[in-house]
C-alpha cells in the first residue's frame, strides 16, 4: 500500500478586476517588513520513519518537517512506514493531512507506505521507531523475540534500498538489541552507521541532577548513560559535571546518587506511564531530535553525548554489542567512543550488569544474527 502526496499546486493570486481593487491595493497601508524566507538551495534529504502513526511519530514528524532535526535550510522528504493494517494506514493518512495543513516550507514531499522496500528507498536517514508494544504479562525476553523479525526485515530493506550514505537510529524497544539485529541484517551497510537511542535517558539524568543541585539543567554538562536502554542502564555521576565540577562532588550525597538518582532515571519511563497512562512521546521525540543532531553536528571540544553504538571492547563492554557510550561526532558523518574516562567500583559493577543483560538479549536472538 503506498500513497504519495499530490504535487502541491502553486497558488496563484486571484486576477484583479477593475480600478477599485487596484486602488484598494495602492491605498493599503505599507506591509510590515518581514525577514526574507530562507533560500533553499540544498537538495532534499529523505527521512524514513517507521511507526510514523504512533505516539512518538505524531510528536516527531512536525519537528522534522519544521527543520528542527536537520536544520532550517534543509528540505526533507518524509517516507512514513506503518503496518499493513487499515486502521494504522488511516491514522497515517490523518497525520499526513495534518502535516499538509502546517504548510511547512521545508517539507518537499511525503510517502505513506506499508512496504519497507518503498519506505526505505533512497533514505538518507532511517528512524526505526515502530515495534510491537509489550503486552500484559509479557516478559522482556518474549518482547525481544516478537520484535526481532521486524528488524531483520527492515535491516534487509535498508540494505537493498536505502541511499549509500544511510544512517540508522533505532528507538523501538528493546532498541539496543533491535539495532543489533538490523545491523546484522544489513550486510553492506557499515556497522558504524547504526545507532540506538539513550539520549532521552541522558536528558532525564541531566534534569534530575539539575533539580537536586538546584541549578538550571544547562549547568549540567557531559551527562552520560552507559549500557542498555532498560532498567539496568547506568547514569554516570563521576564524569558528568555541574558548573564544571564533578557532579558527585557537587551533589555530595552518595546515597542519593547510588539510590534515588539511579532508580529515578532507570524507571522514569514506567513513572511516565503511571502518571499519563501512556508512554513518553514528546520527550522521546525530543530525544531523537537531539540524537540525530548529536551525530550530524561536530561535538564541541571536551564534550560527549550518550549514543548506543557497536562496542569495540572499550570499557570492558563486550565487543559487537550495541551499548551506550560517551560518543563524539566529527561533523562529517563519523563518530568515535571517547576513551580514558574513569569509573569507580560502583559504576563498574553496574556497567558489568547492564553488559550481562545485553549479552543475554543477544543470546535470545542469536538465530537472527546470521
Ligand atoms: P505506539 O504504539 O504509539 O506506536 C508504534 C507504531 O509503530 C504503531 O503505529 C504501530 O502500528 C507501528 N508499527 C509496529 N510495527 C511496525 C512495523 N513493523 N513497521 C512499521 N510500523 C510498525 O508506540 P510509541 O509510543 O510511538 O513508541 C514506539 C517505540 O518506542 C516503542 O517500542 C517504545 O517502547 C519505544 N520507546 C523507546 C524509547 C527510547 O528511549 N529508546 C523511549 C520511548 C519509547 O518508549
Amino acid at each position: 500500500m503506498a500513497i504519495r502526496s499530490a504535487d502541491r499546486e502553486h497558488t496563484r493570486c486571484a486576477p484583479l478586476h477593475g480600478r477599485d481593487e487596484l486602488s484598494k491595493i495602492h491605498h493599503a497601508p505599507p506591509a510590515p517588513r518581514l525577514a526574507a524566507p530562507p533560500v533553499m538551495t540544498k537538495a532534499p534529504i529523505r527521512v524514513a520513519i517507521t511507526g510514523a502513526a504512533g505516539q512518538i511519530g505524531y510528536a516527531l514528524l512536525p519537528r522534522i518537517a519544521s527543520g528542527q532535526m536537520f536544520g532550517p535550510d534543509q528540505p526533507v522528504i518524509l517516507q512514513m512506514i506503518e503496518i499493513p493494517v487499515e486502521k494504522a494506514m488511516d491514522a497515517l493518512k490523518g497525520v499526513a493531512m495534518e502535516l499538509e495543513d502546517c504548510a511547512f516550507p521545508l517539507l518537499q514531499d511525503m510517502v505513506l507506505t506499508s512496504d519497507p522496500n518503498e519506505g526505505f528507498k533512497d533514505a538518507n536517514w532511517a528512524l526505526l521507531i515502530g515495534s510491537k508494544p509489550r503486552g500484559p504479562g509479557m516478559e522482556r525476553g518474549d518482547l525481544i523475540k516478537e520484535n526481532g523479525p521486524i528488524f531483520t526485515g527492515q535491516g534487509r530493506a535498508i540494505n537493498e534500498h536505502a541511499a549509500s550514505d544511510v544512517r540508522i537510529a533505532v528507538v523501538g524497544n528493546p532498541c539496543n538489541t533491535n539495532c543489533l539485529i538490523a545491523m546484522h541484517s544489513a550486510k553492506d551497510v557499515p556497522d558504524d552507521r547504526f545507532s540506538a537511542m539513550t539520549r532521552l535517558d541522558q536528558n532525564r539524568a541531566q534534569a534530575q541532577l539539575a533539580m537536586k543541585a538546584r541549578v538550571h539543567s544547562s549547568s549540567v554538562g557531559n551527562t552520560l548513560i552507559w549500557g542498555n536502554h532498560s532498567a539496568t542502564q547506568v547514569p554516570d555521576f563521576m564524569n558528568t559535571t555541574i558548573n564544571g565540577r564533578c557532579a558527585a562532588d557537587v551533589i555530595g550525597d552518595r546515597a542519593w546518587l547510588e539510590g534515588e538518582f539511579f532508580t529515578t532515571v532507570q524507571k522514569r519511563g514506567a513513572a511516565i506511564i503511571a502518571a499519563r497512562g501512556l508512554s513518553s512521546a514528546a520527550s522521546a521525540a525530543n530525544g531523537l531530535i537531539d540524537h540525530v543532531r548529536d551525530l550530524r553536528d561536530a561535538t564541541p571540544k571536551g564534550e560527549w553525548r550518550s549514543v548506543c553504538i557497536k562496542s569495540d571492547g572499550s570499557y570492558g563492554v563486550t565487543e559487537g554489542l550495541i551499548s551506550s557510550f560517551p560518543v563524539r561526532a566529527d561533523g562529517q558523518g563519523g563518530w568515535e567512543i571517547v576513551q580514558g574516562l574513569e569509573l569507580d567500583t560502583f559504576l563498574k559493577e553496574r556497567l558489568a550488569a547492564t553488559n550481562a543483560e545485553l549479552e543475554s538479549e543477544r543470546e535470545a536472538v542469536k538465530d537472527l544474527l546470521v
